[in-house]
């Protein structure tokens, strides 16, 4: 198994809410480092990146766009981040920070399987779709913009040209429940799949999940995973800024990590939108860390018959 290594990433630049940018601190309290060695795939610590004194002067088109340089500084530090890992044979765990992290971690993802000939897949484990451009947001915050940068839409100027845009069929959305106007029109426009609350209510999350990793297995592909807090119900996970109810259980949350586990397909993976000053004694920091249980291999007990063939 691939090692993983952590890379703190206190993004807090893609949206309004502070908090965010205790996030790595707050994993690490909460033992993460300790429940990877229990797995007996201990992680290195790179400790978290930190943005250059002087940030580049930009002004976006949108004037919408909140915290613009900030932003474009980290997605280079982290998309350099991600991509030294990959190459180096370890498995990125970038510990956010809000979710415009994915900016990078995910260019990152693209640059290093682009390089090595094999095909991105993109798994989104979120409320939202995040499918807004630099130019469509209106609220102007930048963490709900990642998947449309990836997909490689138009409307991300002064953004890099994604390195090796992702094929919309190779895009899945999971656990949707909020998507605004111009996403909905952008989405509906293309392949990308979205499996919202609605699909996952009525066909249960392993059927969908499992045609998706299905895809990625006989393609050869690399798997990116971002994990949004807000994936999760906040009944569960309240240490969130943009909570929406109805989301995922602790049951379904932890069959999808198992079944990624099984599959042994992730090369890469986002933790976040944790924000830990809305935290109730830690429970949401603590069931991240117990999803990365599960998704790196923790069962209760090891049934070969369910793997995938
Ligand atoms: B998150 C919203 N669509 O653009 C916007 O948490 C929310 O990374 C974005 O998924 C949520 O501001 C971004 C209303
Ligand atoms: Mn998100
Ligand atoms: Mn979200
Ligand atoms: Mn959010």
């Amino acid at each position: 198994m691939t090692r993983p290594t952590l890379i703190g990433a206190p993004v807090d630049s893609g949206q309004r809410t502070a908090g965010c940018l205790m996030g790595p601190a707050a994993y690490r309290v909460a033992g993460l480092a300790e429940v990877l060695d229990v797995l007996g795939t201990p992680a290195l610590d790179r400790g978290d990146l930190a943005l250059p004194a002087a940030l580049p002067a930009c002004t976006p088109h949108n004037p919408a766009v909140d915290q613009l340089p900030a932003t474009l500084a980290w997605t280079d530090l982290i998309r350099t981040a991600v991509e030294a890992e990959l190459a180096a044979d370890r498995l990125p765990i970038v510990l956010g920070g809000d979710h415009a992290l994915a900016l990078g971690s995910v260019a990152g993802a693209a640059a290093h399987a682009a390089r090595v000939g094999r095909p991105l897949f993109l798994l989104w484990l979120d409320a939202h779709s995040d499918f807004h451009t630099v130019q469509s947001t209106s609220s102007g915050n930048l963490h709900g913009t990642p998947v449309a940068y990836a997909a490689g839409r138009a409307g991300f100027a002064p953004f890099p040209p994604f390195p090796a845009p992702v094929p919309a069929d190779h895009i899945c959305l999971f656990g949707i429940r909020s998507v605004d106007p111009a996403e909905h029109r952008a989405l509906e426009a293309c392949e990308i799949a979205v499996n919202d609350m609605r699909v996952l209510d009525e066909q249960g999350i392993s059927a969908p999940l499992r045609r998706f990793l299905d895809k990625v297995r006989l393609a050869g592909g690399m798997l990116h995973v971002s994990l949004d807090v807000d994936f999760l119900d906040p009944g569960i996970a309240p240490a969130v800024g943009t909570t929406v109810p109805g989301g995922a259980t602790f049951r379904e949350a932890h069959l999808v990590c198992e079944m990624i586990h099984e599959t042994g397909l992730m090369t890469s993976l986002d933790l976040v939108e944790l924000n830990p000053y809305l935290d109730e004694r830690g429970r949401t920091a603590r069931l991240m860390v117990d999803l990365v249980g599960s998704l790196m291999g923790r069962k209760v007990f090891d049934r070969p018959t369910r793997s995938f063939s």
